[in-house]
This record gives structure tokens, C-alpha cells and sequence, in this order.
């Protein structure tokens, strides 16, 4: 039986992270299929590597997880390479980002099937039914090409997460040492990224987990969980969770268990939920939380403007009162709240664009004032083929497109799209962008975040103190100096390298 090589593409270049896509989608063939991985992070040039593996003939297929931006800056030349190199090896992408855009990784040649979601029964099945491509459409989750058409087999609903194999962390060591993975955060100093969940119960019409997870959302118990954490801590001396899911917190009865589990382990932990499911928890249960080492939380708070929320589908009951109640009693809670804004949402026409984007930047100067610990994370909006929702629709009619070739991905304008900084939105100028920017970088200097270690306190009282001037008087445009300390003293953007 052929081996099946899983590739992480480079994420980052500091602060290495668990691979967790990879690891899951080992999980789903161990015992079937001998697998290795290829961390495109922990490799200088990870060709090398693969070369080595391939070029032994044990190899049949190469499977790339790929989130859009940075990582399809390896995974596109490689999977290329791959092809040219190897022409029999079988090329399989999954993730967030072949699934939402299908049609141009086909188109490219060099990948022959996107796992569309969860992998964990359709990987498998995949490998086994390569040579027999007409059983293919009973393989739930797969896209793949049939005679030129894009065919999407069925979605299976969420697996129940606790039934699913445990992840082959004691193999991963053998590549790469685990301690390598449990770096160094404002949480502590050995942190896991750990994923709990899947999919999110909400339908945010900008966020791309919902195409492929259709509102639902399926979560680890407690007590796994904790299993999991127990094990790193004891094996590795772990201190500190960074929570990947995208919703941690739907189920205030897990995050409670799972608080009162590891409340006695010393831990600090981190995740990502929603204000209004997380102004429902009760007092008691924010209490815990804080008590068993919560420290900080990553909040969508989008927009203050309870229209634009609407349209936004943010459903649920979130309103820009709320997120400012919310800041105020997360202080009294003692869990910092790390509220992310999604700016540059179109507009009717520019006046109303430009409208959107102040009224936005004086909210936050509200949330601010609400709670001067709340960590503010600027995005501007990059559509994501959520069909059928009012924002998309609107962002078609304005001629926006997709790009039409893979490789056009890695241009430096399209990888910026993605980083959520400069997208290729026809309805923002250039202006515009400037003024988020220098908004940000006045607001940053006027706050600098309380999460970048490398900010000793006296960076962080001489930067707001040149930067208040500046924050005060509202003249924001070209805050040159600010930027210059920001650059000397590597000032870090969570928003792009995550905490
Ligand atoms: C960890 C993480 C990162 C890490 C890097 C991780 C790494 N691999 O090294 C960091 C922090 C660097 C990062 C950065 C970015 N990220 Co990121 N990231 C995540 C996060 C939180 C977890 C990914 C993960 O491990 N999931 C756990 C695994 C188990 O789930 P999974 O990936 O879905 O895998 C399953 C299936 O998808 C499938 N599958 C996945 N890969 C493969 C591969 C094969 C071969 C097969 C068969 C199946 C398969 O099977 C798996 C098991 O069922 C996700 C959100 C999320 N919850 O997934 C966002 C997410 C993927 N990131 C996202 C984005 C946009 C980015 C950025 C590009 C921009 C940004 N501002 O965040 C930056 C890039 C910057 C940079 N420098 O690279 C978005 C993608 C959205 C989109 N439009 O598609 C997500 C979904 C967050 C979000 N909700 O918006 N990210
Ligand atoms: S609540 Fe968050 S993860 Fe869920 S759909 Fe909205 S933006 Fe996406």
C-alpha cells in the first residue's frame, strides 16, 4: 500500500503551532495508511524534505491542508512541483481554503480532490477508492472533477467529536519534537493550540466557516478536553491553551465543566466566542472562568451600527449598546476582551462608505473608553463566497471577482486580501485605507497591547505618551514617528500572527 505524505504549509515564521489539520487527518488513516509530516514551519526548505520522501517510490499521495494567504504561498509551488516531479503521485487539498474556492484549485491541474470540511471519514475512503473514481460520489465531503464538472458529493453532519480517533501526538514528536510546538505566549511560556470543536451554530454572512459548516456545531466534552490538556502539561510542562475553534464558547455547561476541570492546574487560557452567547453566562460562570485561568477573549464584535449588524447576518442578538455593556462587565470580570471590527463593508455609494468607516473608528474609541484593556483588532472586510447572502450579492453587483487562476492567489495584492489589510475591493480607495491604517497605528500607540511581551513598560508609557496628541486632537494622517517606534521595537500584529 502506497504512503501517504501530509504537508503543513508555512504559516508563520516564529511561534510554530501544533498542526492540528494535519494531525486530525493522520488520526483518520493511522492503522490504515502509513503517513509522515512535512511542517513547511520547521523546515528551512521543505522541497528537500519532500523530495527525500518521494523520491524513495513509497510514496502515492501528497495531502495539503491550506488556509487562504501565507500558506498557499508553499503549497501552490510545491503541489506544481509535485506534479512535474512526480506525475503519478495523487495531489489532495483540504481546508478552508480549497473549500471555499473549489473551482480554480481544480482548474489548476495539479490538485485532483478537495476534502470540503471535516476529513475524517472522507479521507480515508478516499484512499481506498483512488483507482475507482466512480464510487467517488458515495465519499461524503469530497469536490473532485467528473468528466470536467465540478461535483460536490453530500455533507455528513458534524461528527460526534469524542468518538473520533485521538490525535497521533506521540508520532509527530518523532518528526518534530513537540516542545518545539508549545511556544512561548503572553499566556504563558509552553502554550498548546488546541481545537475543540467544529463549525459554529451562527450564519455571519462575511465569515467563511459558514459555507461549509451550515450553522452547525459540534464540541469535545469537557472531559477530553481536559484528558488532552492534563497530558501536556505532565509531559511537557505545558502552561497555557490556545483555543482554535471558532466558537469555543457556544455551550456555557462545557465551558463551565471544563473550567472547574483545570481550575486547580495553573493554566492560562485563550478562545474565541461571541459577545451575546457569552453575556448570557452568568456571573458565576464568568467567575469560574476567570478563577481556572481564562485571560483573554476573541470577540467578532464587527460593527457598533445595529443595521449594518443585521446585515451582516451576525443574527443572534448582538447590538452595538450590548458590545459596549460587554467590554465593562468583561473589566469587572477580569478577562481582557479582544474585540475584532470588520471595516469597509460597502457602502450604497462612497459618501456612505466613508460614513461607515467613521462612525466605526469612533465606536471604538467608545469601547475604549468603556474598558481600556479591550485588545482591538482591525480588519478590513474581504468577501468570502457566502451565496445567497444580502452582503454577498451586494459585493457581485459592485463587480467584484475572485481570481480566476491559482497561481494569481500568491500575487502580493491577493495575498494581502486575505490578511484582511489592503483586499481589492472596488468599492474602498486608497484613502480610505490610509485613514483605517493611520487610525490604527495612532490607536495602537496610544494602547499599545497589553498581549506583545516584547513591550517593556517604559516602550509602552513613552509611545502613549507621543502618541496622545495624536489620539486626542483626532489628526491622525501620517503618524510617522509612531510608526518608526512601532518598527524599532517590532511591534507585533495579532491580528496577523495570532497571540
Ligand atoms: C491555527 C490557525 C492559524 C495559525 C496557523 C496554523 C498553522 N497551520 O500553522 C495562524 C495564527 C498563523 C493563522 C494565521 C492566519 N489565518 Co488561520 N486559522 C487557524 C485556526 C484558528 C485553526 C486551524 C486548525 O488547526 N484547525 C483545526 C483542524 C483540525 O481543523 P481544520 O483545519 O478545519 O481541518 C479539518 C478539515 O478542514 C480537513 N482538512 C484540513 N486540512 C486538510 C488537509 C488534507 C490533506 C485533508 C485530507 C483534509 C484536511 O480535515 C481536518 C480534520 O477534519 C483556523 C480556524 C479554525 N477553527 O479552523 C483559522 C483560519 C483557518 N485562519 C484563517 C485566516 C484567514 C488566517 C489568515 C490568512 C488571516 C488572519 N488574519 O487570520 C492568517 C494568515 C497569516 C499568516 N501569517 O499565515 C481563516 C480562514 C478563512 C477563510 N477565508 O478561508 C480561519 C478559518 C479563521 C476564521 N474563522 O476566519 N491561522
Ligand atoms: S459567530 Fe464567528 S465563527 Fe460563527 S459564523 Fe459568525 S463570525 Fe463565523
Amino acid at each position: 500500500m502506497k504512503k501517504v505524505l501530509l504537508f503543513n504549509p508555512r504559516a508563520t515564521n516564529h511561534k510554530w503551532r501544533i498542526p492540528n489539520s494535519v494531525l486530525q487527518v493522520a488520526a483518520s488513516i493511522e492503522g490504515k495508511f502509513d503517513w509522515v509530516i512535512v511542517d513547511g514551519n520547521r523546515e528551512v526548505d521543505p522541497w528537500i524534505k519532500i523530495k527525500s520522501y518521494l523520491d524513495s517510490g513509497e510514496f502515492g499521495y501528497f495531502g495539503s491542508t491550506v488556509m487562504p494567504g501565507p500558506q498557499l504561498r508553499q503549497a501552490i509551488p510545491l503541489s506544481q512541483r509535485i506534479r512535474q516531479t512526480y506525475p503519478d503521485i495523487a495531489i489532495i487539498w483540504g481546508g478552508y481554503f480549497p473549500s471555499n474556492q473549489p473551482e480554480v484549485c481544480l482548474a489548476s491541474g495539479y490538485v485532483d480532490a478537495i476534502v470540503n470540511g471535516p476529513g475524517d471519514k472522507c479521507f480515508p475512503l478516499l484512499l481506498e477508492n483512488w483507482d475507482r473514481k466512480s464510487e467517488w460520489e458515495q465519499i461524503p465531503n469530497l469536490i473532485y472533477s467528473n468528466a470536467g464538472t465540478l461535483t460536490r458529493t453530500r455533507k455528513d453532519e458534524i461528527y460526534d467529536q469524542d468518538t473520533l480517533p485521538d490525535f497521533p501526538y506521540s508520532k509527530l514528536d518523532k518528526l518534530y519534537s513537540l516542545d518545539g510546538y508549545l511556544g512561548k505566549t503572553y499566556l504563558g511560556r509552553k502554550t498548546i493550540s488546541y481545537h475543540s470543536s467544529f463549525g459554529c451554530p451562527f450564519t455571519c454572512s462575511f465569515c467563511a466557516v459558514v459555507p461549509i459548516y451550515n450553522a452547525r456545531w459540534k464540541g469535545k466534552s469537557a472531559e477530553l478536553i481536559y484528558r488532552d490538556i492534563r497530558w501536556f502539561k505532565d509531559n511537557f510542562g505545558a502552561d497555557a491553551i490556545e483555543f482554535h475553534d471558532n466558537n469555543f464558547f457556544v455551550s456555557e455547561k462545557r465551558t463551565a465543566e471544563f473550567s472547574r476541570l483545570v481550575l486547580n492546574d495553573g493554566m492560562r487560557w485563550w478562545g474565541e466566542g461571541r459577545i451575546d452567547t457569552i453575556d448570557r453566562y452568568s456571573d458565576d460562570t464568568l467567575k469560574l472562568m476567570h478563577d481556572s485561568g481564562c485571560k483573554m477573549i476573541f470577540f467578532g464584535a464587527e460593527t457598533g451600527d445595529d443595521a449594518r449588524l443585521k446585515s451582516m447576518d451576525k443574527g443572534g442578538t448582538q447590538t452595538g449598546k450590548q458590545i459596549l455593556e460587554f467590554a465593562a462587565r468583561m473589566k469587572r470580570a477580569g478577562i481582557v476582551p479582544e474585540y475584532s471590527f470588520v471595516l469597509g463593508t460597502p457602502g450604497a455609494n462612497e459618501k456612505e462608505t466613508w460614513a461607515q468607516l467613521k462612525f466605526d473608528l469612533d465606536f471604538i474609541r467608545k469601547v475604549k473608553e468603556a474598558n481600556p484593556d479591550t485588545e482591538i483588532i482591525l480588519y478590513i472586510y474581504s468577501p468570502v463566497p457566502t451565496e445567497g447572502s444580502d452582503l454577498f450579492n451586494q459585493v457581485k453587483n459592485s463587480g467584484f471577482r475572485f481570481p480566476q487562476q491559482l497561481e494569481d492567489w500568491i500575487s502580493p495584492q491577493w495575498e494581502n486580501f486575505d490578511l484582511r489589510k489592503n483586499p481589492l475591493t472596488p468599492w474602498l480607495t486608497a484613502e480610505m485605507i490610509d485613514y483605517v491604517k493611520n487610525f490604527e497605528t495612532v490607536l495602537n500607540g496610544y494602547y499599545p497591547t497589553a498581549t506583545d511581551i516584547r513591550l517593556n513598560s517604559f516602550q509602552r508609557k513613552l509611545i502613549k505618551w507621543y502618541s496622545a496628541p495624536r489620539y486626542h486632537t483626532g489628526i491622525h494622517a501620517m503618524p510617522l514617528g509612531i510608526k518608526a517606534l512601532q518598527k524599532i521595537w517590532k511591534y507585533r500584529q495579532p491580528e496577523k500572527e495570532g497571540f
